[in-house]
């Protein structure tokens, strides 16, 4: 009836009291005096969702009529964070939601920290997913997500004397009221076995493959709120279940505890996601990681496309697939699989269909994180998906000696496989040839992409190269994360401007305004008390929030340098005990971040934090000055309360080397500074917020290469360089290290001997942006105003930009608005 209508959808403080003490009794199947916090969040999250599935139901059926072209972004991982306090501010029942717990004697943060984080991503390359499905959303276009429900998302980061140690994390323990199991939305997916020719009713030469192993593949659905809208997307992750053979397996042999075991290791495919950043380990499971969500993904559209045609004529006009990275470009030889060996498609039809269906993004130009598979693995598991990508291959390498009939060597850097003792298909090429764009994460990635690792392809298909610069959703970063920030512009730009980031622009006539200055800085304050709070119950350590809170959180890798910002703060160190310092400001150092398990130096970097942190935080004659923190367990959670607090932002990558960064964006949002080198984004960012209002250092990516070409040897500015040279030599002397000398070799042995990562190099520039950044704290008004500006000049770095970008340059989509009344 219509009241029970009103309980289930109602926005109101008294609606959603209703709802919750409702869904406390019917759902959570507890009541009030009884119920732990954790009953509580159940309880609000259902009733949360009872309000998105209203949207979600309008949505499916406005899309399906309509018979608009779908987005499918294909990814492994989604960085989502938690969903309650995204969802409220989405579903805009923030206010409402709150004063209905108030009523109730709750306080509505205590509910939001009950919620763990489904932790399914690796860093910027997962959370940008997760940006991007917020703002496909919003922008009302017609998406899917499509990724793996992992049951351990990325590990927990615990400290032990310095020292990081993985715990496994558990966020589904506890129940995960956000998903909505698919029992009978399944796909069978195969793998091993032979293949075989055979003639089809047709008198035509065919392959069937006989596949050794079958599993299922089960969705898990997610609703997606668009903010300021009622279009509700889907996240549809795959969770893997043993199939039929194994039972019957079982039922032949009578080998019953074999069989389970085998059902077992079926549903190792999705138990855990890989902490990536790692090269070369327990690399089986992880094909078949890729292989799994894919394949469901393309049997999923092709299912939703049968819905509308007869053939899969046309398939791409329904879908546009988008490759977050390489990882799924194994959906290149999947969906030409579908077509030819399923729906008896031929070749040339396959293939454009194929090629005008995926689009590609590059994230990365590191050698090492190129991905290839051996062949030998590759046929082992997927012995149909290599002879298709061996067509692929002999078909486009036919093309090339076409085209380039005296440049063989061309031909071989092109090809889909790489030749070697050991034989491995290239995926890059793979999606890059298969795909109909390609496109990079800033505008020097992209021409970097262009002119390094994509250059013979880019001569070939000029055409098909883009860039996209990525952004970051708003509403996340600066609604949910800051919500002082979010009223000071909200009262001068109104509340539009959460779905229009250029809004921002109307802080910018403020930026000199005393009385808008005091609340911009109380602001800052009470942010920076926050994390001091946090950081406290999280280390022990107290900060002080007057001081400079100068800010490195991204994973720890050797590219990223956090060990160069160590050598300033060693410098800054030796400087008050020398009596030399020319740099008053007092300053708080915050690092935060995951080491990948088996990256060595990365968790000697993450040690020689802790091991600065212990010598500086408790010597009186540095510690007003100086202090050091590592927070634990860098994710979502935790940064929401980071970026807000920052002064200073660290972006310190050597150029050419970092991507894009997306945490570069969040920061600057929040109305920190920057200190950084021309890399990634951090170009972009410079340029719009002026010049002025950023701290530059470092040699350029045109620099780098010549010095590196030039025969970089770092021992010379080791030892041209008093103060460089003092600051190694006390890492060498095992004052960090309770006298051990040796403890931080690795490390030290690799800066003076390769440092392929030139911190020697850029040091002393990156000490001299230090101290002006150090002097321009001390003239409050002028920070103010430079903070104020960026904040007011980074609209541009919104991920609903990015998104429009997307739908206008690569998969031409149009907004789809979803109206709840009609
Ligand atoms: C993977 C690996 C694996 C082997 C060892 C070294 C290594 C290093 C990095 C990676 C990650 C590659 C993909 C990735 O996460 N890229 C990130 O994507 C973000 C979103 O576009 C971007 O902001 C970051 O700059 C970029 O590093």
């Amino acid at each position: 009836g219509s009241s029970d209508e009103r309980t289930r959808t109602g926005m109101s403080p008294e609606s959603l009291k209703r709802a919750f003490v409702d869904s406390m009794f019917y759902v959570q199947a507890r009541y009030w005096e009884v119920a732990t916090p954790h009953d509580l969040y159940m309880a609000a999250a259902y009733t949360v969702r009872d309000r998105m599935l209203e949207r979600w139901i309008r949505t499916a059926e406005t899309y399906r009529k309509a018979d608009a072209r779908t987005v499918c972004y294909l990814s492994a991982e989604y960085l989502l964070g938690p969903q309650l306090g995204n969802n409220l501010i989405n579903l805009g029942i923030v206010d409402s939601a709150r004063q209905g717990a108030r009523d109730l004697g709750i306080d509505l943060q205590e509910i939001l920290d009950q919620e763990p984080e489904p932790g399914l991503g690796n860093g910027g390359l997962g959370r940008l997913a997760a940006c991007y499905l917020d703002s496909l959303a919003t922008l009302s276009i017609p998406a899917i997500g499509y990724g793996i429900r992992y049951e351990h998302g990325i590990f927990d980061q615990k400290i032990v004397d310095g020292w990081q140690v993985e715990d496994c994390d558990l966020w589904l323990t506890n129940g995960n009221p956000w998903e909505i199991p698919r029992p009978l939305l399944r796909y069978p997916v195969r793998f091993g076995g032979h293949t075989e020719p055979y003639t089809d009713e047709h008198g035509r030469f065919r392959v069937r493959w006989v596949p050794e192993l079958d599993l299922y593949g089960m969705a898990y659905d997610t609703p997606v709120l668009g903010f300021g809208n009622d279009n509700t997307n889907l996240l549809r992750l795959w969770h893997a279940t043993a199939g039929r053979s194994f039972d019957l397996q079982a039922f032949h042999k009578g080998d019953y505890y074999g069989a389970v075991n085998a059902k077992v290791g079926a549903e190792n495919i999705t138990k855990v996601l890989y902490p990536n950043d790692e090269p070369e380990v327990g690399k089986e499971l992880r094909l078949k990681q890729q292989y799994f969500f894919v394949s469901c993904s393309l049997q999923d559209m092709v299912r939703v496309h049968l819905q509308h045609a007869p053939n899969l004529e046309g398939f791409h006009e329904r879908f546009a697939a988008q490759l977050n990275d390489t990882h799924p470009s194994i959906a290149v030889a999947e969906l030409m699989r579908l077509c030819l060996d399923e729906h008896g498609m031929d070749w040339e039809r396959a293939w454009e269909i194929t090629r005008r269906t995926f689009a590609y993004t590059n994230h990365t130009l590191l050698p090492e994180a190129l991905e290839t598979w051996p062949v030998e693995l590759f046929g082992r598991l997927l012995p149909r998906h290599l002879e298709i990508i061996y067509e692929i291959n002999a078909r486009f390498l036919d093309e090339l000696r076409m085209r380039y009939p005296f440049d063989p060597e061309r031909v071989a850097r092109m090809s889909l496989i790489e030749e070697g003792p050991v034989r491995r298909v290239r995926m890059a090429h793979l999606a890059t040839v298969g795909s109909f764009a390609v496109n990079g994460v800033a505008a020097i990635h992209s021409e970097l992409v262009k002119s390094t690792v994509l250059r013979d392809f880019h001569e070939l298909w000029p055409e098909k190269f883009h860039n996209i610069t990525n952004g970051v959703t708003p509403r996340r970063f600066i609604q949910l994360s800051n919500p002082d920030l979010c009223g000071i512009i909200t009262d001068l730009a109104g509340p539009g401007w959460a779905r229009d980031a250029e809004n921002l622009r109307t802080l910018e006539p403020h930026a000199d305004d005393a009385a808008f200055q005091q609340r911009w800085q109380a602001m800052k304050r009470a942010a920076k008390e926050r994390l001091a709070a946090r950081i406290r119950e999280a280390t022990g350590a107290v900060v002080d929030p007057q001081s400079l809170f100068d800010i490195q959180v991204k994973r720890i890798h050797e590219y990223k340098r956090q060990h160069l910002n160590l050598l300033h703060i060693v410098a800054l160190y030796h400087r008050i005990k020398q009596g030399t310092d020319s740099d008053p400001t007092p300053r708080t150092f915050v690092f935060g971040g995951k080491a990948a398990p088996g990256y060595f130096m990365a968790k000697l970097i993450i040690k020689l934090i802790h091991s600065v942190a212990e010598v500086i935080n408790r010597d009186p004659e540095v510690n007003q000055r100086l202090r050091v923190v590592f927070v634990p367990n860098f994710n979502v959670k935790n940064a929401e309360c980071i970026y807000p607090a920052a002064d200073l932002s660290e972006q310190i990558s050597t150029a050419g080397k970092e991507a894009s960064g997306t945490g570069n964006m969040k920061f600057s949002m929040n109305g920190a500074l920057t200190i950084g080198t021309l890399d990634g984004a951090n170009v972009e960012i410079r340029d719009a917020v002026g010049h002025e209002n950023f701290f530059l250092f470092g040699l350029t990516v045109a620099e780098v290469e010549r010095t590196l070409a030039e025969g970089y040897r770092p021992w010379e500015y080791y030892r041209s360089h008093d103060e460089l040279r003092e600051v190694i030599d006390l890492l060498r002397s095992g004052l960090f290290s309770h006298g051990d000398p040796d403890l931080f070799r690795p490390l030290t042995d690799s800066l003076l001997q390769h440092d392929p990562y030139l911190l020697l190099a850029d040091y002393p520039a990156y000490v001299e942006a230090q101290a002006r950044a150090g002097d321009a704290f001390r003239d409050p008004a002028g920070w103010t105003r430079m903070s104020i500006l960026n904040a007011a000049r980074t609209g541009f770095f919104s991920s609903d930009r990015a998104i429009r970008e997307y739908c206008r340059n690569i998969w031409q989509v149009e907004p789809m608005p979803v109206s709840l009344a009609a």
